[in-house]
C-alpha cells in the first residue's frame, strides 16, 4: 500500500485493569455548567446508521474516529459485532473506514486518545483487554517534533512554541484529555489555535476565553502539512477571572419602534438606521399605570413592538445574565443572534404572541456558545408582542449583567533559549 494511503494498523492485546482507565474529569467553570452548543449535523455512513454502543474520539487532526460497537438490534449483540474502525472527515464530510481490530466492544467499552497520537480502545462487556490503534496519519511521513511549549496557558494570550518544524505547520490543536466510559467520553473537545512562525518557531493563540476552553489539563499537538501529528505536549488551562458589570438596568434608555410597521428582519442589524425611532425610558408599555414610557394603546392592538440599544464591551464576555420585564410575548437578540424568547411562536409583524402574562419578570442565563457577544460596540435588538387583538396591556423593560474576562497575563513563558 502506498505511503499516505494506510487504514492504520492494530497493535497488541492487552491485559488492563479497567479502573484506571480514562483521564480526569476536568473542573467546568460556573459559567458553562449545563449549557449545550448547536448540534451539528453530521453525515452518516450506511454502516453507522443503526450503530451502538461504539466510542468516538477526536483525533489531532481535527477528524473523528469510530470504533467498536455493534449494528444489530439487540442491546449488546455480538452478532452484530462492527470490528473495523471507520473515521470522519468533518472538512470533506467523508467517511473512510479502516482496519479492524480483533476483539468486540460494545456496552462498557471505552476509546481514549493517547499522548503519541494512537487510540486506546479498550474493555467491552465482560471483556478485560485493550488494543491500540495507529491511525492513517502516523504513516504518512515524519512526525514533527514539538521542542518545547508552556507548562500552562491563559486564554486570551499568547505563547511560543519551538520546533524545527515551524514552516511545515498546518495546525496547532488542544484536545481536553478524555474521560470515557460506557462507550461515551464526556470531556472531548478540540480547540484549532491560530498561528504564525518566528524565529523561535511558532507564536500561537491561546483560545479567548474559558467559555471555549474550560480550565483544566489538555494536549497540545502540531500537525504538518502532510497531516501528521507531533508527540503531544501536556499543557494546563487556567482559568481568567471575570469581573461583574451591569451593563443595561431597568429604566434606561432605548430606540422604540411603535409605528406597526413591519421591518422584516432588518431591525435586528447592527447597521440598521434606528435614527428616526423615537427614545424613551423603561418601563415601556401600556394599561397598566406602571409604564415611564407609555405606548399609544390601539383597536386593533398592534402585534409587535421593537426596541434597540447600543452598549460598548471592554473585553470578551464570559457569562451573561439577562432581566426580563415583558408582557405578553418577547424576543431578544443580541448582535443579531436570538439568545431568548418567551410565547413567541412566529417572529412575523402580524403575528400575536402564543400566549400571555401578566408583568411578568424573569431571569435568563445566557447560553453563550456561540458567543454572540463582541469586544467593542454591541446591537441588542428586541420584539415584545400582544397576545391578541383586544389585549388592553403591554410592558417591556430589560436589564444585562455580563461578566468580562479581565486582561489575562501569562503565567509562564519559555526559558530563554540555551
Ligand atoms: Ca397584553
Ligand atoms: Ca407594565
Amino acid at each position: 500500500m502506498a505511503e499516505g494511503q494506510s487504514k492504520g494498523t492494530w497493535r497488541a492485546v492487552l491485559g488492563v485493569c479497567f479502573g484506571l482507565l480514562g483521564g480526569p474529569a476536568v473542573a467546568q467553570s460556573p459559567e458553562v455548567e449545563g449549557k449545550w452548543s448547536s448540534p451539528l449535523a453530521w453525515p452518516l455512513s450506511a454502516q453507522h446508521v443503526h450503530l451502538r454502543h461504539h466510542n468516538t474520539t477526536l483525533l489531532p487532526d481535527g477528524t473523528v474516529l469510530v470504533t467498536g460497537g455493534t449494528r444489530t438490534g439487540g442491546f449488546d449483540d455480538r452478532a452484530g459485532a462492527v470490528l473495523h474502525a471507520e473515521l470522519f472527515e468533518p472538512e470533506t464530510g467523508q467517511w473512510t473506514s479502516l482496519a479492524s481490530e480483533r476483539i468486540y466492544r460494545g456496552y462498557h467499552s471505552t476509546a481514549l486518545l493517547l499522548p503519541d497520537g494512537r487510540v486506546l480502545s479498550a474493555g467491552g462487556n465482560g471483556e478485560s483487554s485493550a488494543e491500540i490503534f495507529e491511525p492513517p496519519y502516523l504513516f504518512k511521513g515524519p512526525r514533527p517534533t514539538l521542542t518545547e511549549a508552556p507548562d500552562a496557558l491563559l486564554p486570551g494570550t499568547a505563547f511560543q512554541v519551538r520546533t524545527p518544524e515551524a514552516a511545515q505547520i498546518k495546525k496547532v490543536t488542544l484536545l481536553a484529555l478524555g474521560s470515557s466510559t460506557h462507550a461515551f467520553d464526556q470531556n472531548q473537545r478540540l480547540l484549532t489555535l491560530s498561528h504564525s512562525v518566528n524565529e523561535e518557531g511558532l507564536r500561537v493563540s491561546a483560545p479567548e476565553s474559558n467559555l471555549l476552553a474550560p480550565p483544566g489539563p489538555y494536549m497540545l499537538f502540531l500537525v504538518s502539512e502532510a497531516g501528521v501529528p507531533s508527540v503531544a505536549k501536556r499543557v494546563q488551562v487556567g482559568k481568567v477571572a471575570s469581573r461583574f458589570s451591569s451593563v443595561i438596568s431597568f429604566s434606561d434608555e432605548w430606540k422604540y419602534g411603535d409605528s406597526n410597521v413591519d421591518r422584516g428582519t432588518s431591525w435586528l442589524a447592527a447597521g440598521y438606521d434606528d435614527s428616526a425611532w423615537k427614545s424613551g425610558p423603561g418601563q415601556f408599555g401600556h394599561g397598566d399605570g406602571d409604564e415611564a414610557t407609555v405606548l399609544a394603546a390601539t383597536r386593533p392592538a398592534r402585534p409587535s413592538t421593537y426596541f434597540r440599544k447600543k452598549f460598548q464591551l471592554s473585553g470578551p464576555v464570559s457569562s451573561a445574565t439577562l432581566e426580563l420585564l415583558f408582557e405578553d410575548g418577547i424576543a431578544v437578540f443580541v448582535n443579531g443572534t436570538q439568545v431568548c424568547s418567551r410565547n413567541i411562536g412566529r417572529l412575523a409583524h402580524a403575528k400575536y404572541a402564543t400566549g400571555s402574562l401578566e408583568n411578568a419578570r424573569e431571569k435568563v442565563d445566557l447560553v453563550l456558545q456561540p458567543n454572540p457577544f463582541v469586544v467593542g460596540e454591541n446591537t441588542l435588538a428586541g420584539v415584545v408582542k400582544q397576545v391578541g387583538a383586544t389585549s388592553p396591556d403591554l410592558s417591556f423593560d430589560l436589564a444585562l449583567d455580563v461578566g468580562i474576562q479581565r486582561e489575562a497575563r501569562p503565567p509562564t513563558g519559555l526559558p530563554p533559549r540555551r
